[in-house]
């Protein structure tokens, strides 16, 4: 998957209420007993339900077409026919929906919530209802009324669960690349990514978004290089990976310019858990890095990865799991 928004068009339809119906009471002696026929079940209800174990819109892709059940007709003595059951759509949080015909906004989804679009429609009234001093034998009742249907289109702005923050360089697409199924641009040279990229990570059952974005370097915050503004992207992620290049005490400045940077632009983003990511290991000193790491920074989790050999994969997706994952 590309880009921070997916799309998916849907049609939705509420259920249609019962009818009512006539009918009359059949007794012993009495030719002929009063009016009893029951009124209409209510047409189910179509619900939305935002949570936050829902990823992606692509179950909507597989089935887009979701209809209530329809209310059953009344019965004689009085039976009210039963309810249709609602229908409830499951989305992801960050979920825009519009009319599909009007391209009206309907509902913005930023939680979990639930919450009924389309109420079915009443169910009709038996002919008991209409009986009255003049009239005893009503042959009248109600239909139900009809459901409600809709086109809407659904828009998923994503939300990372992980930001990749990095040098230029660092080899943050590239893993990107070998985690997830998105395919950024990898180059050689500094500043290849020039917007966020985000990617899937499915792993063991659950599943995390990762932000891959363009790199940072020293007084980006006051507009070296691509500045920080594309930051704001991954404002709202559980985990920050920096990501370092494997050399000695390099990675250590390395990673104090970002966690500088990082700061100067939010102090509310800087707070944000973190671990330290030792890249490209297979040109050797990671594991200097690695120890350089762990005598200043104690409190950082930190890993040593190869995207090239795939050393330490594994074990980083394990880690981007417990510390930023969701169940599928
Ligand atoms: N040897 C080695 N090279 C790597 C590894 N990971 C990435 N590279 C190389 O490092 C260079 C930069 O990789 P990118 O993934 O484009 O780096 P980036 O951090 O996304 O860079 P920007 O988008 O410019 O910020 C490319 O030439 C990659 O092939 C690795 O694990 N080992
Ligand atoms: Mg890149």
């Amino acid at each position: 998957m590309n880009g921070f928004v997916d799309e998916v068009t849907i049609e939705v339809v509420s259920g249609d209420g019962g009818d009512g119906i006539v009918s009359f009471r059949r007794e012993k002696y009495v030719p002929r007993g009063g009016p009893n026929g029951g009124d209409g079940g209510k047409g189910g209800n179509v619900l939305f339900q935002v949570k936050d174990n829902v990823k992606t819109l692509s179950h909507l892709r597989r089935k887009p077409f979701f209809k209530a059940e329809n209310g059953r007709p009344g019965q004689g003595n009085r039976m009210t026919g039963r309810d249709g059951a609602d229908v409830v759509i499951p989305l992801p949080p960050g979920t825009v929906i519009r009319d599909a015909e009007t391209g009206e906004t309907i509902k913005d989804f930023s939680r979990s919530s639930l919450w009924v679009y389309l109420e079915g429609g009443r169910g009709g009234k038996g002919n008991w209802h209409f009986r009255s001093s003049t009239r005893q034998a009503p042959r009248i009742a109600q239909p139900g009324r009809p459901g409600i249907r809709r086109r809407i289109v659904c828009e998923l702005k994503l939300i990372a669960d992980i930001g990749l923050v990095g040098l230029p360089n660092a080899g943050k697409s590239t893993l990107l690349s070998v985690l997830t199924k998105a395919r950024p641009k990898i180059a050689d040279y500094p500043f290849t990514t020039l917007i966020p990229n985000l990617g899937v990570l499915n792993h063991k059952g659950s599943q995390v978004i990762i932000a891959d974005i363009p790199g940072i370097i020293e007084d980006a915050s006051q507009g070296a290089g691509l500045g920080v503004s594309f930051l704001k992207h991954i404002a709202r992620t559980r985990l920050l990976v920096f990501l370092v290049e494997a050399g000695g005490d390099r990675a250590l400045s390395d990673y104090g310019v970002l966690a500088k940077e990082i700061m100067a632009f939010s102090a509310n983003l800087a707070k944000r858990k973190r671990v330290v990511v030792v890249s490209k290991a297979d040109q050797g000193g990671a594991a200097e890095s690695l120890a350089a790491f762990a005598r200043r920074y104690q409190e950082i989790p930190a890993a040593s990865i190869s995207s090239t050999t795939g050393e330490g994969i594994e074990e980083l997706k394990d880690l981007f799991i417990r510390l930023a994952g969701s169940d599928e």
